[in-house]
């Protein structure tokens, strides 16, 4: 697929892209499958490897619920081939050149009724070292229709050129955000996306995310990308180009 030199300056200038359509939907089809029943399946028996992060109720009587699942691509068998695929890769390149290595693959169901807010963040605020860079780039698929009201995700544009941001941290998953938590900004876009669509963006760009008001689960998954070599330990595996250099 690639990205046309219109979207290409979109991305520069506004730190996100959303490509319609980036996964066919029998694949999506194949993703819900595997993804069925995932808060009770992984209270019941977490798969090998992941990692969970529930979300934190006032009462003990909640079914739990999943606010982010780590390595989402043991759990389901057609992430963990698109994640490597040239639809996804070709794009890829075009942004951040052909050494890709896999940093993470999560999955983001925010539950329906009460799936809570993400707050307001640059990922590079999690991800910073003293000699890495921030050139890593995510890639967001719709597993199902996500909009306002189910808490879709939200940028603003251009904000991965104001430099990385101070954040506060707190003892929770999405524990680094910026002043405020999560409230409406008036400078934010939402990004509505229906099944299949991907949204990519910049290690930079403030994002965040409403809570999920709507009956039913929005499922999102986040491939996150780094450039091979990029003072990285924390890399899954090398997808394109040049080994890593440990
Ligand atoms: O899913 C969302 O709404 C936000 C996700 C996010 O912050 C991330 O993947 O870095």
């Amino acid at each position: 697929m690639g990205l046309t030199s219109k979207e290409q300056q979109f991305y520069v200038e506004n730190g996100y892209l959303l490509k319609k359509g980036l996964v066919s939907s029998t694949d999506i089809a194949r993703i819900q499958e595997e993804v069925q029943d995932i808060h009770n399946r992984m209270a019941e028996q977490p798969a090998d490897g992941i990692g969970i992060s529930w979300e934190v109720y006032d009462s003990e009587d909640h079914p739990p619920r999943i606010k982010q699942l780590m390595h989402s691509e043991l759990v389901s068998p057609t992430l963990n081939r698109l994640l490597r695929s040239d639809e996804v890769l070709d794009i890829l390149e075009v942004m951040m050149g052909e050494n890709i290595a896999l940093y993470h693959s999560k999955l983001l169901p925010k539950a329906g009724g009460d799936g809570t807010a993400i707050p307001w963040h640059q990922d590079y605020a999690y991800w910073k070292n003293d000699n890495n860079k921030p050139v890593m780039i995510n890639c967001q698929l719709a597993i199902n229709e996500a909009n306002l009201e189910n808490g879709c995700i939200q940028f603003v544009p251009g904000s991965h050129n104001w430099g990385l941001q101070e954040h506060e941290r707190k003892h929770q998953t999405f524990g680094v955000f910026l002043p405020g938590h999560y409230q409406e900004r008036e400078d934010a876009v939402a990004v509505e996306m229906e099944p299949g669509d991907g949204v990519f963006f910049n290690a930079l760009i403030i994002h965040g995310s409403a809570p999920n008001n709507s009956a039913n689960d929005r499922l999102m998954n986040t491939f996150a990308y780094n450039v091979t070599g990029n003072g990285e330990t924390q890399s899954r595996e090398v997808l394109r180009g040049k080994p890593l250099d440990v």
